[in-house]
């Protein structure tokens, strides 16, 4: 049996992932908290796991680095490559993506467009063009929250989940963009060539995936 290489986010998704493969009796040798391998064994012989950053998982799969990966959607949408099939919604790391801004902040200027700050360029563009709104994009890598405190910019585009971070800055939702979940993605090649192993592996998860 051909090994498998799983490519997982760091972070925040990693526990619910791990969790999850648990359910189906996949589990890493090594504690992945204790542990500052980057390459994990686990107890079946021909799986072993990536930890990677977030952004990085859906390259190591496009590139056949990785048969396989777990990120989220709001990776994926951002995400340019076309080298990998997003084949199930594991409904683990839920949040939203939404545009918030400051309280009845008063219309805008006709001279100049919206301003909005965020890490999600590409999916933040198509949103606005889908609705014929020109606005201006402020790429920001984190603490989107402090951009329309500080006059940066009129509204933020970023992930919600309890809506305690946006509440403790004084910030409030206006629309929602998109649900997230993670979901697991495979390399289009990987696919082919391990069609068994990757379907039996597919078919596991789902059977645990709680919607
Ligand atoms: O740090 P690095 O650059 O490596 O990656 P990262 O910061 O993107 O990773 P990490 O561990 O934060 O995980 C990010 C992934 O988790 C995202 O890509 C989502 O798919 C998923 N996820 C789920 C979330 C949240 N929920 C979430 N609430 N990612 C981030 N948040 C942040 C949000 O941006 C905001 O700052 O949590 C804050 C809001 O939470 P509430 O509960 O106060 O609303
Ligand atoms: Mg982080």
């Amino acid at each position: 049996m051909s090994l498998l290489t799983l490519a997982i986010s760091k972070g925040r998704i990693c526990q619910e992932a791990l969790a999850l493969l648990q359910q189906i009796g996949i589990a890493p040798v090594e504690d992945v908290d204790k542990s500052r391998k980057l390459i994990l064994e686990t107890n079946q012989p021909n799986l072993r796991l990536l930890i990677v950053r977030a952004t990085d998982v859906p390259t190591y799969v496009e590139y056949g680095a990785a048969d396989l990966g777990i990120t989220g959607k709001d990776v994926l949408a951002e995400y340019a490559g076309s080298g990998l099939y997003e084949v199930l919604d594991l409904a683990i790391a839920k949040c939203r993506l939404v545009v918030a801004g400051l309280p009845g902040v008063p219309p805008l200027e006709q001279r100049r467009r919206m301003r909005i700050a965020t890490k999600y360029i590409e999916t933040t563009r198509r949103y606005y063009a889908a609705r014929g709104e020109q606005v201006e994009l402020i790429k920001l890598y984190g603490s989107m929250e402090l951009a329309p405190l500080l006059g940066l910019a009129d509204r933020i585009v970023d992930l919600v989940d309890t809506g305690n971070t946006l509440k403790a800055n004084g910030l409030v939702e206006i629309e929602q963009i998109m649900n997230i979940s993670s979901k697991l993605i495979v390399n289009k090649a990987s696919m082919k060539m391990n069609s068994k192993n990757i379907k039996l592996f597919i078919l596991q998860l789902e059977a645990v995936v709680k919607h």
